[in-house]
């Protein structure tokens, strides 16, 4: 049977360009294989086949306009007919599992008919309240006349006693069923107790004698290689304090849970509170990674073999996998490494291996917006593979995190609320039996009165001060401790310094499932160290320790050194053969390896054959377009590509219309972790939103952070999964390193690899938008980036060249360095790539008119981005009106030239007595007469990397000062980077160096109306 393929619904778009015919009469295809490419002026979109068969007539060309109801092709189903049928048949027969859900629901509340409970409660503003209760809870009761009587009985109570009396009561039965286990119903906060009830509790399999003594060593190392750095060199700094109140939430995860990536199993994720580094360093020195020699090179990294401040994966690349010692970054970047392991699992990229990803985090730090900016994400991803565990030391640096409030519940109301499960771990072993004779709940109820301010203060005097100022506020409490001596009070521990309630609470979190977790934990800054640091203000800069404070500190762990040993701060290591040793690999071993640990065994990606850019290098003729489109037309055609198809991840925070990027929605799908519930409301149209569980593209949301967040986690995937994945992140140009230039430092410490699009860019080339959006200075930003390779091309032939390379460099050769290329939306038709141009592009820029060396005046012309074409009219003007010759120079990166002239001038300096070595851009310009005139669409700054290398007079033009909207041509003209004010200016450097008379400026000027009495932009 023939059939007909015709134009679907293409949205607002008619008269649309056929601009590739993907198919060849006589093709047998499949259905949804794509036929036709369409372009609007905005962006192109496939047409994918509605049958299968063989294709007997293509009735368009290239070239054609068509609109929705044009044929396309017909195609020949018969032979295909059968299948499809069959398939028809069974998509027929297979009800849609949301139907399924829809269909069981109704049918189950037709059969269930609630149970109607008489009362003879007079009907007043109380009972109507209880009424309302009741009703909502009727269809579980198991025992409606009980419900009866307590609502009878609360009903009194509200008549009687009013609302605040009910209020109290029921609060009391909440605490009462939460105390015995019950964690319904959901409140915002809970009791200031543990999580998990005593009975519950999970027991750790370890040796709690061993893993102390392990515990206390790692204690000491991490703190006597923070001490004997200071002592040799008082400048280096480092924390004691941060470690000494995670030890024991470090300690247990690295004994019990956190397996370790070898050939069997992907690993477990950590990312490790950046201050708590030395902890982890002495542990890697008991389990013989690390030697004393490079314990004592603790903050000196700049000879080999140093031992980074924080983690960082740039200084020790096969140790440390996540920067995240700037506060707030560590959080944000494990939800999305989190969520992006779902997303590699629901693509069936890698294997779901039930792995976990942990981030420690200071309390201090959760009040970075970053740190729970993301947290919604998490529990809307049901990211149960995301573990938080929130180390509450009750400081930060100056002082006290909440002084006059309680950190652990503020977090955990803000965790409950956003649906992730909450385990507290407040309070150690201890205090059970405490609790457990709390009968008149006033235990509970200084807990919950005491503010944190008090509690760090009574970690910082002694028993007898807790037991007057924390148990002496009620006679039963004080009562309740009566027994106990001040030593016995003063060991009362808390929860994150108990091993047991730790491993309980990272047992329930590893074993829960659909939402992920958070772990708080209540610990003591600076644990141990003893008046010089535990529980102080100044406890976080302590990095000297006199050796009072150090014998204390061995005391205080049981350390085996003698004094002299301790005034020496010898390390301490056990032999090979000792139980501690044996017993910490042994651990180790057991979970596969150690933690961290940072390795890569992922393919590389092949990059495909040139002729998929090929289309790039011819002109476009008169049609016009933007880089920003030609970049879309150029992804589209690499998801033709089988090797690099699978691994493109397109990232971008809700824009994709404004690149252009809404035919992706349909050709590869928006990831959806459930998939889609609903029929989109544009789902006859052919760029519909479809949301799909092996969706590919990451549409974040409006979310620059998390954005970034995603686009390191797949970056980095080659290290973190073993595969290597091609980020592709656009944003408008403003938004991206102004925005989020933290994170963009920590891509280039992780040695992330992929592309960074600055879409729109260029301040006069975004032109209606105005101050906040027009960018005039992120190539500045990603120039100081030392592995941010970074472009800014004219034409759509230098662009497909740049990528390519950044292909074949990051992905197929797999150098650490990512690439930021901005695009633009002007729209103008775009040359046949020069001969021999491909070296200058990629090296920063290429002479792209020659001067016809007929005249005596003459001006090296450089332009970047959308502001060389400006250069290129105003050569051709420069020629014509004033017999000024000129070259034009494109200049693809700034940035890139300058690298090459810094490196080249250091070499030279570096060896004086030889013939000097010529910068690539003396190389280009050395040979050409006149003076220079760069510009681009960024602040002057941009083009004057260069000056210092041209070894000529040079001249910048460039858009500094504020952006507004107006039109192109009227902000090329305010910021003076117009083909016009190229001309007058030309003119006057070229005055200004005696080659013309000053009088062709002044002309110029006249004629183009240029004001010389306005302000420089910068002032207006
Ligand atoms: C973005 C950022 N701002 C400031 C700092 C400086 N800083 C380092 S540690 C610290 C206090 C951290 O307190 P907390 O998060 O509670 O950690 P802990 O108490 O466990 O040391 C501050 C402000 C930083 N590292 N990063
Ligand atoms: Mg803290």
């Amino acid at each position: 049977m023939s059939l007909k393929l015709l134009i679907p619904d293409i949205g607002d778009f008619e008269n649309v360009e056929i601009i590739e015919i993907l198919v060849k009469k006589g093709d047998k295809i499949k259905k949804n294989d794509p036929v036709v490419t369409l372009e609007s002026d905005k962006s192109s979109v496939e047409v994918p086949s509605n049958f299968a068969g063989t294709i007997e007539n293509i009735k368009v060309k290239i070239g054609d306009k068509v609109s929705k109801g044009d044929l396309i092709l017909t195609l020949d189903s018969s032979e295909s007919n059968n299948e499809e049928k069959k398939e028809i048949k069974k998509t027929n027969e297979e009800i849609p599992p949301v139907t399924e859900k829809i269909i069981q629901e109704a049918e189950s509340a037709k059969k269930e008919k609630a149970p109607v409970v008489e009362t003879n409660i007079k009907e007043t503003k109380h009972t109507r309240l209880v009424n309302e209760v009741k009703m909502s809870s009727i269809n579980d009761d198991i025992d409606p006349a009980e419900t009866k009587e307590w609502l009878e009985s609360l009903s009194a109570v509200l008549e009687n006693d009013g609302s605040e009396r009910a209020h109290f009561l029921i609060k009391q039965l909440i605490d009462q069923s939460y105390k015995a286990g019950s964690k319904i119903p959901h409140t915002q906060t809970t009791p200031y107790i543990n999580t998990i009830p005593p009975d519950e509790e999970k027991k750790s399999p370890g040796d709690q004698n061993i893993e102390r003594k392990i515990r206390s060593l790692i204690r000491w190392n991490a703190a006597a290689m923070v001490v004997r750095a200071n002592k040799k060199h008082p400048e280096l700094g480092g924390h004691i304090g941060t470690f000494a109140s995670a030890a024991t939430l470090y300690d247990v995860g690295m004994n019990h849970f956190w397996r370790a990536k070898n050939n069997k199993f992907g690993g477990d994720l950590v990312y490790f509170q950046g201050h708590s580094a030395p902890g982890m360093y002495s542990r890697a020195y008991l389990e013989g990674r690390l030697n004393e020699k490079q314990l004592d090179k603790f903050r000196q990294e700049v000879k080999p073999g140093g031992l980074s401040s924080y983690p960082h994966p740039w200084l020790m690349p096969n140790f440390w996998q996540f920067p995240t010692v700037s506060m707030g970054l560590g959080p944000m970047l494990a939800i999305y490494q989190a969520r992006f392991m779902k997303y590699l699992i629901n693509r069936g990229l890698i294997k779901d291996e039930g792995r976990k990803v942990w981030a420690f985090i200071g309390d201090g730090e959760m009040d970075e917006p970053e740190s729970l900016g993301a947290i919604g994400l998490a529990a809307r991803e049901n990211l149960d593979n995301l573990i938080f565990v929130v180390n509450c030391n009750l400081q930060r640096l100056d002082g006290p995190v909440r002084g006059n409030g309680k950190i652990i519940q503020e977090l955990e109301g803000i965790f409950r609320g956003t649906g992730w499960n909450v385990l507290k771990v407040i309070w150690g072993s201890y205090w059970d039996s405490l609790l457990a004779n709390d009968k008149t709940g006033h235990l509970v109820k200084i807990m919950n009165e005491t503010v944190d301010g008090e509690y760090q203060a009574f970690k910082a005097r002694n028993g007898l001060y807790v037991r007057e100022k924390f148990f002496g506020k009620y006679s039963e409490t004080l009562e309740l401790v009566s027994s106990m001596s001040d030593t016995d009070i003063w060991r009362l521990n808390r929860g994150g310094h108990d091993p047991h309630k730790v491993y309980a609470a990272y047992y329930k979190a590893v074993n829960h499932s659909g939402s992920p977790t958070v772990i708080i934990a209540k610990t003591i800054k600076g644990y141990g160290m003893g008046k010089s640091g535990e529980s102080v203000n100044t406890t976080h800069q302590q990095k000297k320790l006199d050796v009072d404070d150090l014998l204390y500190y061995r005391d205080r762990f049981d350390v085996p050194l003698t004094n002299e040993q301790v005034k020496n701060i010898e390390y301490f290591k056990p032999d090979e053969n000792s139980e501690e040793i044996k017993y910490l690999k042994k651990r180790r071993l057991e979970l596969g390896g150690f933690i961290p640990e940072r390795s890569s065994y992922s393919k590389p990606i092949k990059v495909p054959n040139i002729d998929i850019f090929d289309f790039m290098k011819t002109s476009t003729g008169t049609k016009e377009m933007s880089t920003t489109m030609a970049l879309v037309r150029m992804l589209t055609n690499l998801l033709r590509d089988k090797n690099v198809a699978p691994k493109l991840v397109p990232i971008i925070p809700d824009e994709a219309r404004t690149f252009g990027m809404e035919g992706f929605f349909q050709k590869v799908g928006i990831y959806a972790h459930e998939g889609q519930k609903y029929e989109p409301e544009d789902s006859a149209q052919l760029s519909s939103y479809r949301e799909e569980k092996s969706g590919q593209v990451l549409e974040e949301g409006i979310t620059e952070s998390g954005s970034m967040s995603s686009w390191i986690a797949a970056g980095t995937a080659y290290t973190n999964h073993d595969i290597e994945m091609i980020p592709i992140y656009l944003f408008y140009s403003m938004f991206g390193f102004q925005r989020i230039g933290d994170f963009a430092w920590a891509a280039g410490d992780s040695q992330a690899r992929g592309f960074l699009i600055g879409a729109t860019a260029g301040r006069t080339t975004l032109a209606g938008e105005g101050l906040q959006h027009q960018d005039g200075h992120s190539h500045l930003l990603a120039s100081t980036i030392p592995n941010c390779i970074s472009y800014d091309p004219t034409f759509h032939y230098e662009l497909a060249t740049i990528f390519r390379e950044g292909l074949r460099r990051m992905h197929e050769k797999n150098e650490n360095i990512f690439y930021y290329i901005t695009t633009m939306n002007e729209n103008y038709s775009h040359p046949e790539m020069p001969k021999d141009c491909e070296s200058g592009i990629l090296r920063g820029m290429y002479k792209i008119k020659e001067s016809s060396d007929s005249q005596k005046a003459k001006i090296q012309l450089l332009g970047s981005g959308t502001i060389l074409r400006e250069m290129m009219a105003a050569s051709d003007i420069l020629k014509k009106d004033y017999q000024v010759d000129s070259e034009v120079w494109s200049v693809t990166s700034f940035n890139e030239l300058r690298r090459d002239g810094l490196e080249m001038e250091r070499q030279n300096l570096l060896n004086p007595g030889e013939k000097n070595k010529k910068s690539y851009i003396e190389e280009c310009l050395g040979k050409h007469q006149g003076p220079i005139l760069a510009a681009s669409d960024y602040i002057r700054l941009n083009a004057d990397q260069i000056r210092p290398y041209t070894k000529k007079s040079f001249y910048s033009l460039g858009t500094d000062g504020y952006g507004r909207s107006d039109t192109r041509k009227n902000l090329r003209n305010f910021f003076e980077v117009d083909k016009e004010h190229v001309v007058a200016y030309s003119l006057s450097i070229l005055a200004n160096e005696q080659l013309v008379a000053s009088k062709h400026a002044e002309d110029a000027i006249e004629k183009y109306g240029i004001d010389k009495k306005k302000p420089m932009p910068t002032k207006m």
